[in-house]
C-alpha cells in the first residue's frame, strides 16, 4: 500500500483494540451493511486514551485551521453531539487552549429537551449567531451528523465543518460520497476531517500481516468504499 501512518494514528489504532474499542470481525451497522470491523467510541474511557484521542483531534484542528490554503475558517464553538461526543468535545476544547493557544466555547446538545430551570436542547456556550465546528466519532451514511447540523441551524448556529474520529469512507444510497454530500452542506471541499480513515486500518492491517482481515476489508470497500 502506498502511504504510511503518522505515529499518533498508529498510537490510536493499538491502543483503541487493547481497549477493544476497535474490533474486526462481522458487524451489522446502523446503516444494515454488514461491515469487517467496528469502532466503539464509548469505550474510550481512561485518562491515558482520552488524552491521546483528545490530543489528536486538537493537531487535526490546529493543522487544517494553519495550512496555508486551509478551507476550514477559524470558529468560535465546538460542538459534542450527544452522548458520546461530549467528553471528546470537552477534552479537545482544553487540549486547544493548553496545547495550541485557541480559546474557543464548548457546547453539546441534550437527546431530550428540558423544560424548566434554563430548558433547551443546547447546553454550553449558546451557538446562535457563531461559527461552530461539529467534533463527533464516527460517520457511515452522514445520519447523525445530519441530526447534529439541523440542530445548531435551528438554534441560529452556522456549521462550518466537521472532525471526526473516524472517517468509514462509505458512499450513500445513492453511490455518492458521504463525506462530500455532508461538506457541501458545511462550506465545501475540505470541510470534513478526520483523525483515521478506513484505509489507515488497511494500512496498519497490512502492515501487521493480518491479511484475511485485510482482505475483507478490501471486499467491503468494493462494495460501501468511495470510488476514486
Ligand atoms: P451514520 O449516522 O450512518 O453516519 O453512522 C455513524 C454512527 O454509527 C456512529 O455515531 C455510531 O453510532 C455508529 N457506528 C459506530 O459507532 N462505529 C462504527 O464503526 C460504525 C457505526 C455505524 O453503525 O455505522
Amino acid at each position: 500500500m502506498a502511504f504510511s501512518l503518522q505515529p499518533y494514528q498508529t498510537d490510536l489504532i493499538e491502543k483503541s483494540m487493547q481497549v477493544g474499542s476497535l474490533k474486526f470481525g462481522s458487524f451489522v451497522l446502523k446503516s444494515g451493511r454488514t461491515s469487517p470491523y467496528f469502532f466503539n467510541a464509548g469505550l474510550i474511557s481512561t485518562g491515558s486514551l482520552l488524552n491521546a484521542v483528545a490530543s489528536a483531534y486538537a493537531a487535526t484542528i490546529a493543522k487544517s485551521l494553519s495550512a496555508p490554503s486551509s478551507p476550514l475558517p477559524p470558529f468560535d464553538v465546538l460542538f459534542g453531539p450527544a452522548y458520546k461526543g461530549i467528553s471528546l468535545a470537552a477534552c479537545t476544547s482544553l487540549l486547544l487552549y493548553s496545547q495550541h493557544n485557541l480559546d474557543v466555547g464548548f457546547a453539546y446538545d441534550r437527546k431530550e429537551a428540558k423544560d424548566h430551570g434554563e430548558g433547551g436542547v443546547m447546553v454550553g456556550v449558546p451557538v446562535k449567531g457563531k461559527k461552530v465546528l461539529i467534533l463527533d466519532d464516527v460517520m457511515t451514511a452522514g445520519t447523525a451528523i445530519r441530526g447534529s447540523i439541523d440542530k445548531i441551524k435551528k438554534e441560529g448556529g452556522e456549521v462550518i465543518g466537521v472532525v471526526l474520529m473516524l472517517d468509514r469512507e462509505e458512499v450513500g444510497k445513492d453511490g455518492a460520497s458521504t463525506v462530500r454530500e455532508v461538506e457541501e452542506v458545511v462550506g465545501g471541499a475540505g470541510r470534513v476531517t478526520a483523525i483515521l480513515k478506513m484505509r489507515d486500518l488497511m494500512v496498519w492491517l497490512d502492515k501487521n500481516g493480518m491479511k484475511e482481515d485485510l482482505a475483507s476489508m478490501e471486499e467491503y470497500w468494493e462494495k460501501y468504499g468511495i470510488k476514486g
